[in-house]
């Protein structure tokens, strides 16, 4: 009796530790949020009602150190999806457009091909600004505007062609979003590799027939929602949902309309709460709500399109402490919302400062999907997995690069910060052309007793600052920040200084 018990019992125990059932991820970013848009985060300051994202918060665990790993739309996007920092691609400063090439290579191993490998299905839905093969009606390349490439004048596309090397080609299952910002053409909702409806060649920033940009992030809400209610306990999902708000065009729904006191941008951000807590309510609705992770954050900090000085007269600072907004160097630009909510693994209530960066996600869903970043891959992604458990993060990586607009770089090493920028390195005053002349060339920082940005240390601290100059170049040149076998930049000769030193 024994004889057959005893293997049968082992092979059960092994079949439950195989079957250690990987947790469900949830990816929202908000576009533009400040790290003081959230009220829990900035308690004080913030006018803007988050009661959503304060509950996800008080469930879970804020991270008060996490950072885009740039200032601005695409290049963040770039190192969520593929856990490497955007500036090693040819995309050295500013963004992509709706009808621009994909920026992500077909050989780039992602988030969403990772877990996918682990047996997650995987789906987007949102706002993608990562470029994609639009079909064209005469098999040319799809005609972009010379001056302006938000708002060409014509344009050649297929609408009813095939979408390639979007996101389904880079590992989502399924796809319902749109191709950039909501202020960028085309204006018309995508699903997996097809346009819905058409939009006009001869009058490309019309919206297509029934698109309505208000509407755009009450759809985001409800088609994750749709999605939530598919899935089930049996087989792990990762849904990346990328929102469309509070970027411009500002437009919250009429039922948001005049609902904050601080005009339509705190409005927009309520909404965004609203929508958050929507997809919140459908986890804990589920069978799957314990052992599912449900990350908030944004790509970068509030935009002054959110008309901040106004704002801020109200009572309301949209980047808390800190210094700038969105494309800056300086932490207003970077340091962004970050919460994690996962009943099972992460304790109520907690807190963690490490700093961290969004491109953490890939070896972050690797540790947690119990498998690990292959070679070639991920060369700037650390696991902020033990943090979850409130255990320190054992990071290879040196220190987190920062990155402007304007392609200014930072580096950010324990409590230390380089800019190597004469001012903020993208929209706020001073800017690199209004600094006073003979300022210092950098900036340095001492971000615990300073986290303001406001006492300049460069000159008084050279050693320091040459240290951080010598590991940012280090991590640069040697084409990855983290241990792991060499990789190799995109592009040889990445400009570490803009501003003419
Ligand atoms: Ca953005």
């Amino acid at each position: 009796m024994k004889k057959t018990l005893i293997p049968l019992l082992s092979t059960c125990l092994a079949l439950v530790a195989h079957a250690a059932p990987k947790p469900n991820i949830i990816y929202i970013l908000a576009d533009d949020m400040g790290y003081g848009d959230v009220h829990c985060l900035n308690p004080e300051r913030s006018k803007i009602a988050t009661p959503h994202i304060d509950r996800l918060a008080a469930e879970g665990m804020i991270f008060t150190d996490a950072h885009s790993s740039s200032s601005v739309c695409t290049p963040t996007r770039y190192g969520v999806m593929t856990g490497r920092y955007n500036w090693r691609t040819h995309l050295q400063e500013g963004v992509i457009w709706g009808y621009s090439k994909p920026l992500i290579a077909a050989d780039r191993l992602t988030v969403p091909q990772l877990l996918k490998q682990q047996g997650y299905n995987t789906a987007m839905i949102g706002k993608w600004h990562l470029g994609m093969e639009l079909p064209t009606l005469d098999g040319k390349p799809v005609m972009e505007g010379k001056k302006d490439q938000r708002k060409p004048k014509k344009t050649n596309i297929d609408w009813k062609g095939e979408i390639k090397e979007g996101p389904v080609d880079r590992g989502f299952d399924y796809l319902y979003g749109i191709s950039a910002s909501l202020d960028m053409a085309p204006y018309i909702w995508i699903e997996n590799d097809r346009f819905v409806g058409e939009a006009d060649n001869h009058h490309p920033s019309k919206p297509a027939p029934g698109f309505k940009k208000d509407q755009v992030l009450a759809s985001i809400g409800n088609k994750t929602v749709e999605y939530l209610k598919k899935q089930d306990a049996s087989k792990p999902f990762f849904i990346y949902v990328p929102l469309t708000s509070p970027h411009t065009p500002i437009v919250p729904s009429a039922q948001w309309k005049g609902k904050s006191s601080l005009g339509s941008y705190g409005d927009f951000m309520m909404e965004t709460d609203h929508v958050i807590g929507q997809i919140m309510k459908a986890v804990d609705a589920s069978e799957f709500a314990e052992n599912t992770v449900v990350i908030v954050t944004a790509d970068n900090g509030c935009s002054k399109a959110a008309k901040i000085d106004r704002l801020e007269k109200k009572g309301h600072f949209p980047s808390a402490h800190l210094r700038g907004s969105k494309a800056d160097l300086w932490d207003g630009g970077h340091r962004v919302p970050f919460i994690v909510r996962w009943p099972k693994g992460v304790q109520a209530g907690s807190t963690s400062d490490e700093t961290i960066c969004l491109t953490d996600l890939m070896a972050t869903a690797a540790e947690l999907a119990g498998t690990t970043v292959p070679p070639h891959a991920g060369e700037d992604s650390v696991s902020f997995a033990p943090a979850l458990k409130g255990e320190p993060i054992q990071s290879t990586r040196q220190g987190v690069i920062h990155h402007s607009i304007s392609g200014h770089f930072a580096y950010r090493q324990g409590k230390w910060k380089l800019l190597l920028a004469k001012g903020s390195g993208g929209w706020t005053s001073p800017t690199e052309r209004q600094v006073k002349p003979g300022s210092p060339v950098a900036q340095l920082y001492d971000m615990e007793a300073d986290p303001g940005e406001t006492k300049n240390l460069y000159t008084s601290h050279p050693e320091v600052a040459k240290q951080l100059l010598q590991q940012l170049q280090a991590d640069v040149s040697k084409g990855r920040s983290t241990a792991g076998s060499a990789s190799q930049n995109d592009i040889e000769n990445i400009q570490l200084w803009k501003n003419n030193k």
